[in-house]
């Protein structure tokens, strides 16, 4: 039998991050993958790695999907980066011409190296328009403070309270990711149903945040659930597979390393 995982997202020009990655980790798992692409993010090595950042024509985005759609019956989607609100437009406009089971929403508010102000439209939209057609929400640390609309996530008990916030806003299930900037020893992740908090937590590897980590971690979501894994089980692959593609990671000329999810 052949599950299929859909995509929705950017390219990231150097294959640690989007939809390369996504698409990466479908394999790993086992699923067959398809994507639509939103987004052409290419970093630039003049400027400090900054991101050059073209979207795709919103009526190229909606022919993708019709494509996609068309030719197979899918049935689970994640989406990543998105762009401008007229991206989020045609993206929520497509989505809803058919019934989802699963629809993960990595809710990429802005990359590594962008400007927090940047992602104020985007974080409006994705709000409005995505977050309520969404099963499963994957924020890290930045996006469960925005998310939640909390200042300060510094314990676990906050990743909780931001999870649960979340959860209130629509989605059935909420896994919040603390990763290096939630303090300790430990890279801790809490899923939230609606009635019961799973922890899932590993130390922490290093302090740097790996490119690619949090595609990975929706990939891998993404991927299981489309097998029929139920949210507990796909949220503990994710965990280990992320936590072992960030031992593997692979150091590059810029000053962040890219996860690397080997067989
Ligand atoms: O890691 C978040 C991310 C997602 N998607 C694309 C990206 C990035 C970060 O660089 O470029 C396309």
């Amino acid at each position: 039998m052949v599950n299929f995982a859909y995509v929705i997202a950017g390219s990231e020009a150097t294959g640690g991050a989007g939809i390369q990655v996504d698409l990466k980790t479908f394999q790993e798992l086992d699923v067959y993958g398809l994507g639509a692409l939103t987004c052409i993010v290419s970093f630039d090595p003049q400027d400090n790695w900054n991101h050059r950042f073209v979207p795709v024509d919103p009526q190229v985005i909606k022919d993708q999907i019709e494509a996609a759609t068309s030719l197979h019956d899918l049935s689970t989607v994640k989406i990543g980066m998105l762009g401008p609100p007229a991206t989020i437009d045609a993206v929520e406009e497509s989505l809803k011409k058919q019934q989802w089971t699963n629809v993960v929403l990595d809710p990429v508010l802005i990359c590594k190296g962008q400007e927090p102000g940047a992602a104020l439209d985007t974080d409006t939209a994705l709000r409005e328009k995505i977050l309520p057609l969404a099963t499963v929400v994957t924020p890290n640390h930045f996006e469960a403070k925005t998310l939640s609309g909390m200042d300060e996530i510094n314990s676990v008990d906050d990743l909780i309270e931001a999870a649960k916030r979340i959860q209130a806003q629509g989605p059935q299930y909420v896994i919040a990711k603390g990763g290096v900037e939630l303090p300790g020893e430990y890279a801790v992740d809490v899923l939230f149903d609606g009635n019961e908090v799973t922890i899932f937590s590993e130390p922490k590897i290093g302090e740097e945040r790996v490119s690619g980590a949090g595609c990975t971690f929706a990939a891998a979501i993404t991927a299981e659930l489309a097998k029929g894994s139920d949210i507990k089980t796909a949220a503990g692959v994710a965990k280990k597979l992320v936590t072992q593609g960030i031992k593997t990671r692979v150091e590059s000329k810029a000053p962040f390393a890219s996860i690397w999810q080997q067989a």
